[in-house]
């Protein structure tokens, strides 16, 4: 596909049919401060290759998807003020634009998808943010796993959103969630949150329902939710604090759309004195280690 750089690396790896795992750039751009957000970036990759499996950050640079990084990119991204967000809405613009841009969740799973990568590995996704009845603000993440067939795995939806709105509207769009060996739903910082989910113990059982509703001709995602390893777990009422905090003080600046997500992730990074980076940290390495496992088993199934 014309728009579609992939780097070699990753092309010979789709070409011979060996694992790949995706990686979401926003994470990198408005997740994380420099130069923990680079660090994290390139820690992740190489985690991904310790375990088999070739990593595919994406983003969208020079007009092109790219699909799989190298370090001049990677430190573009980390450091670059003007770098913009992307999801579906303004995908095909920022090509045209040749822009730089860092790709969401919902970008990701577009562009993973066009490479032919099935798995990708992120920290949260976006979702039902509170009082969304008012701001309607609900982020493109949601939508796009309801018609993309990629399996995100993620540490569940931050508290900053809201949790119980963002299950039901995963619900109603028809995408299948899954909390990985819980039956709770993971609140990104915290492994529990107090809404059930649907309980799934195994890396063979994900990729058998993924591959099934490719078989009926299926076109959505699903989001497999796996909670923190409780040892980095950062206290949910100690947390929910600090969101209230942040939360309050985003409105009283009256920030809206597309910075919403990005100022919250900061001010809890200020608030918490860096706990909670720490915490993102450990949750998307946990994510990466979950997303490669499947990764294998999908190829595994295969042959
Ligand atoms: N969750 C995080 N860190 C992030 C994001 C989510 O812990 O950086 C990013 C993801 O890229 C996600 C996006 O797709 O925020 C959601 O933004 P919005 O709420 O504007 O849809
Ligand atoms: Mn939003």
């Amino acid at each position: 596909m014309m728009h579609l750089n992939i780097q070699p690396r990753v092309a010979q790896a789709l070409t011979e049919g060996k694992p790949v795992l995706a990686l979401e750039s926003t994470i990198i751009s408005h997740g994380m401060p420099f130069p923990q957000n680079l660090e994290t970036a390139k820690m992740l990759e190489q985690l991904a290759i310790d375990h088999g499996v070739t990593p595919a950050t994406i983003c969208i640079m020079d007009g092109k998807v790219c699909v799989g990084l190298d370090a001049k990119q990677l430190h573009i991204l980390a450091t670059c003020k003007q770098v913009r967000k992307v999801t579906r809405r303004n995908f095909a613009e920022m090509l045209a634009s040749g822009e730089t841009g860092a790709t969401t969740v919902a970008a990701t799973m577009m562009a993973a998808h066009m490479a032919g990568i099935a798995v990708f590995a992120t920290g949260g996704v976006g979702g039902v943010h509170r009082h969304a009845q008012e701001t309607f603000d609900i982020s493109a993440d949601l939508i796009e796993l309801s018609r993309t067939p990629v399996i995100v795995v993620s540490a569940g939806v931050k508290a900053i959103l809201d949790i119980a709105k963002t299950l039901e509207y995963l619900e109603t769009h028809g995408v299948p969630v899954y909390g990985f060996g819980t039956s709770t739903f993971p609140a990104f910082y915290s492994a529990k949150s107090p809404y059930p989910v649907e309980a799934i113990d195994s890396v063979a059982t994900i990729a058998k329902i993924y591959q099934t509703g490719l078989e009926l001709g299926f076109t959505n995602g699903m989001l497999v939710a796996n909670p923190i390893p409780q040892e980095y777990e950062f206290p949910y009422d100690k947390m929910a604090v600090v969101i209230d905090k942040a939360i309050a003080e985003a409105d009283q600046k009256g920030i809206r759309g597309q910075r919403v997500t990005p100022f919250l992730l900061g001010r809890i990074v200020e608030l918490t004195g860096g706990k909670s980076l720490e915490t993102n940290i450990a949750l998307v390495k946990n994510n990466v280690l979950l997303g490669c496992r499947i990764a294998r088993e999908l190829v595994f199934r295969r042959f």
